[in-house]
């Protein structure tokens, strides 16, 4: 396969001239173009510069806006809301990312509800910086209704991604971030693109029947992981991050979709925990027990999350990132 390799301020460029050349404004278009770039640069190519396609389409649709500028308000001592009032999810959490940090540090825990946005982003990311700040973060975020709940064989919950941060200090936070669905639905659109199978398991056809074919699994129903586990948190998903912050569960949000097949739109529950405020003096201690946590997990030969990501990251920092060339003239075209 044909592949073409970019540094990182060339994958940048070429997201950020499709998105400005689509119409986003300035503002959104940074930071959509950086959200892609990292999602490639840290081998999550589900969520990388594949995703600009449905971006540029979702616009094209009428199913977002270029240029809202969000509203961010304290809403409550503990809680920051951000209104995205159309548009995508980024620039809303970056606005209102200082306050949600601050009232953290303020009141030892804060949340942070992001409404009327439409999402597409992996959800580390916005899980990171709040790490970075010495903070533990979960964020959450309902999407289209395509995995039917264990049990059944209709498309009723989203995706629904949780990602967790456990901030390490000088080394890299421990962060996983994975769908409640067996695979994002970005996996099976890639491997559809590829003209490949996807694993069993990953969903069943519009008959209930299970099948490997990514299109038919597109056209039915996704599964969820690990059975009513993944069912179970799925839902968890739907209220934490619909009804409880007045946004859309997965399937209003299909249903306001109303088939143009644009990204989902609704919102996204942020929750940040500071250590220090509930532990005091006792902090480091504490925090040096969660280590031994990670060094018994990794004395057996596991994986912490997020390792493959940072080293990802490494690489693509010295060498660039790899895309197909059929990629990069989809990418290219949007501007043409
Ligand atoms: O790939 O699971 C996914 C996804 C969620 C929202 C948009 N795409």
């Amino acid at each position: 396969m044909e592949t073409v390799n970019l540094s990182l301020e060339e994958a940048y460029a070429l997201a950020y001239h499709a998105l400005s050349s689509n119409g986003f404004s300035e503002q959104h278009a940074a930071v959509i173009a950086q959200n892609v770039t990292a999602g490639e640069r840290d081998g999550c190519a589900s969520h990388g510069l594949w995703r600009l396609l449905g971006i540029v389409d979702t616009l094209r649709k009428g199913k977002v806006s270029a240029d809202a500028l969000p509203t961010v308000i304290s809403q409550a001592p503990a809680i920051v809301k951000a209104d995205a009032h159309g548009a995508y999810s980024l620039l809303a959490f970056e606005q209102a990312l200082p306050l949600l940090i601050e009232k953290t540090q303020q009141c030892g825990i804060a949340a942070l509800a992001i409404n009327r946005c439409v999402h597409f982003s992996a959800l580390f990311a916005d899980v990171e910086p709040l790490t970075d700040a010495g903070l533990v973060a979960l964020a959450t975020t309902p999407s289209h209704a395509w995995v039917a709940p264990a049990g059944g064989t209709q498309p009723l919950f989203g995706t629904n991604p949780i990602a967790f941060g456990w901030p390490r200090g000088e080394k890299h936070p421990f962060i996983f971030d994975m769908a409640t669905s067996a695979a994002a639905r970005g996996e099976i659109q890639l491997l559809h693109r590829a003209g490949k199978a996807i694993p069993e398991g990953w969903g069943i056809d519009s008959e209930g029947n299970p099948t490997t074919d990514p299109q038919a699994v597109l056209e039915g129903a996704m599964l969820t992981f690990g059975g009513h586990k993944g069912s179970a948190l799925a839902a968890m998903v739907e209220l934490l991050a619909g009804p409880l912050i007045g946004d859309m569960t997965s399937a209003e949000s299909l249903a306001w979709d109303n088939g143009a097949g644009g990204l989902p739109y609704g919102g996204e529950l942020i929750l940040a925990l500071d250590p220090t405020r509930f532990l005091g003096e006792d902090a480091s201690a504490h925090l040096a027990r969660a280590e031994t946590l990670f060094s018994g997990m990794q004395a057996q030969g596991a994986r912490l999350p997020g390792e493959r990501r940072y080293l990802s990251r490494l690489n693509s920092e010295k060498q660039g990132v790899e895309i197909t060339q059929s990629l990069y003239d989809d990418i290219r075209a949007l501007s043409a």
